[in-house]
């Protein structure tokens, strides 16, 4: 399924989202008082721009913001305590190993008055039950960008990510299960396979088209959709829309063979230093008003209904950005796999190395 530009897609941001959040944001570490201090580690381009300010004048906060562009990158900061984060942002997939190795610690919904905003569809979810340790921040899909003065108008699914007519322009996710995911799904076979024969599929398939691929990256593609640079990407359906808001020539494919959906979730680390803190900004982050606001940069699906409720007419109804049941059906989640999901990490070496 194919979503057209809007016509009427705003230009909310005067800038790629975050990009001025980050670099205002970056290196304030040292401001106020530790008690004061609140430190956010979240996904790029995930939050709009302003926000943090208005965090910091109702709270007298300062804000620490630093991002990342993996679940990998986030568990190895949390594995090492580093960086001391009070708020992070981890996806559906990490969260049973988290959990387990006890890096996150027990949410307050006491403590949250906005609670009541989000969508009960959402809520205790199989990777959390009674939301102990998350609260929804955002959903999505794997989807596919192409430059449409490039790429044909019939390309429907990941087949562009393979065409050799594309040699060189062609930029892949830097993440082994998203990417085997996506693999594994346009060879037809079930996304979250460790069967043997299909992941010698996946990695011949991976192998035969590292030639065409121009990077590997899960933050620069946006940029490179915008610049031309890239002409396909893999990519998530919000960072591909912000490359359509700021390029006429991008257009966004959720495969309609279906395709994998997340969340990612806010959770307070165990070293957290400043819970308190934490669990005010996270209700910050619940308030409808707020939530719109972050929508409307991200272009990532809200799981907060009274937000959802005041998004544009034209973001509600947009089918990449809350695809429709019919498409939904046919998504699917990142098994967890626990300790076997060592295989799929070693096709993802070989073809990498
Ligand atoms: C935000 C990407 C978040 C999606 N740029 C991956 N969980």
């Amino acid at each position: 399924m194919t979503a057209p530009r809007p016509i009427s897609r705003r230009r909310w941001l005067t800038q790629s989202a975050g990009a001025i959040g980050a670099a205002a944001w970056a290196g304030c570490d040292g401001a106020g008082s530790a008690a004061n201090r609140l430190r956010v580690f979240n996904w790029s381009a995930y939050i709009a721009d302003g926000v943090l300010e208005q965090f910091e004048e109702e709270t007298g906060a300062s804000v620490v913001y630093d991002n990342y562009s993996s679940d990998a990158e986030l568990e190895a900061r949390l594995a090492t305590g580093g960086g001391g984060y009070d708020v992070v942002f981890p996806s559906d997939r990490s969260l049973p190993a988290l959990v387990a190795k006890d890096r996150l610690q027990p949410i307050d919904q006491a403590r949250l008055a906005n609670w009541k905003h989000l969508d009960p569809k959402f809520l205790s979810p199989p990777f959390d039950v009674g939301n102990r340790f998350t609260v929804p921040y955002f959903w999505g899909t794997l989807a596919v960008g192409v430059r449409s003065d490039h790429v044909p108008e019939e390309a429907a699914g990941f087949e562009p990510l393979f065409d050799a007519r594309y040699r060189g322009r062609i930029t892949m996710l830097d993440d082994p299960e998203n990417v085997i995911a996506a693999v594994l799904l346009h060879l037809g076979l079930p996304m979250n396979s460790l069967d043997p024969g299909h992941l010698a599929q996946a990695k011949e398939l991976l192998a035969r088209q590292k030639p065409l691929v121009q990077a590997y990256t899960s933050d620069a593609y946006k940029d490179r959709l915008i610049s031309g640079e890239a002409w396909v990407a893999l990519g998530w359906s919000g960072d591909l829309l912000q490359a359509a808001d700021e390029s006429e020539e991008v257009r966004v494919i959720v495969p309609a063979t279906g395709t994998l959906i997340w969340i990612d979730s806010l959770a307070i680390p165990r070293a957290a230093r400043n819970v308190d803190l934490a669990h005010r900004f996270i209700d910050f982050l619940l308030r409808p008003e707020i939530a719109v606001k972050n929508a409307e940069a991200v272009y990532y699906a809200t799981p907060n209904l009274t937000a959802r409720g005041q998004l544009p007419a034209e973001m509600r109804d947009d089918p990449v950005i809350f695809p429709p049941p019919a498409v939904l059906d046919r998504c699917s989640w990142l098994a967890s796999r626990g300790g076997e999901i060592v295989k799929v990490e070693a096709v993802w070496r070989e073809v990498r190395e």
